[in-house]
């Protein structure tokens, strides 16, 4: 079986009904345009699949990808790479139109697993990525922070201090589900992976 699958992308949260989704449990990569949502899911998923450009804006679409994570073919997750805002060229904020319809698809569907929300960990929580966080947290939806880039330090020193940083920063906001990634030396694919190990031992617990 051809592994990942792309099942096909949407704009409109209310054209999904067209997608042969099926309610495997979804894991949707949320942030910024340009923070590295489908370089994280090509490195989990060890393939090319979605595409990547330096240039922020490149995902316009909701794409759903069915993605086998162990060799146990039960073990079925839909992955979905959603368009970033944050830049004039395409969505600014969560509010306009993309936004509106990235949030009332997150809202909406029961099989929601997991939000991997994405932030560049050289920046921090940008005022854009504050927004993402309270609308998970309000919504109730669960998710897990991922700082993105983390290869970019020059020395493990620094990488040090500023993953302290990250790690005080998001306790500061009482979030405590975060990893430290890199799209290209794969660090923290390993942990991403053990959380939806859980999520799939639970889906399946639940029936
Ligand atoms: N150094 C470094 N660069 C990365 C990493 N992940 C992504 N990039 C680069 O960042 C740029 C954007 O990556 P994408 O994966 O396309 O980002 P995106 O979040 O999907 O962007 P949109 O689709 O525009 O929302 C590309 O040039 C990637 O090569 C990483 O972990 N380290
Ligand atoms: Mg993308």
């Amino acid at each position: 079986m051809e592994n990942p699958k792309f099942l096909g992308g949407v704009v409109k949260a209310s054209d999904l009904a067209t997608l042969p989704l099926d309610e495997l449990p979804r894991v949707a990569f949320a942030g910024r345009s340009n923070v590295g949502k489908s370089s994280l899911l090509n490195a989990l998923t060890n393939s090319k699949i979605a595409r990547v450009s330096g240039e922020p804006g490149k995902t316009r679409e909701m794409n759903f990808f069915r993605f086998c994570l162990t060799r146990d073919p039960k073990d079925v997750l839909l992955l979905v790479d959603l368009p970033g805002y944050g830049y004039a060229k395409v969505a600014r904020t969560l509010r306009d139109q993309w936004g509106r319809e990235i949030t009332t698809w997150l809202k909406g569907d029961e099989d929601l697993a997991l939000v991997v929300a994405l932030v560049d960990g050289r920046h921090g929580f940008l005022d854009n990525d504050l927004e993402l966080v309270k609308f998970l947290v309000g919504a109730h939806l669960p998710f897990i922070i991922a700082f993105t880039k983390m290869d970019k330090y020059k020395s493990n020193n620094q990488r040090k201090q500023a993953e302290k940083q990250l790690t005080d920063l998001s306790s500061s906001m009482g979030v405590d589900r975060f990893i430290f990634v890199s799209a290209f030396g794969r660090d923290g694919v390993r942990p991403l992976e053990n959380v939806l190990k859980e999520i799939l031992k639970e889906s399946r617990a639940v029936g």
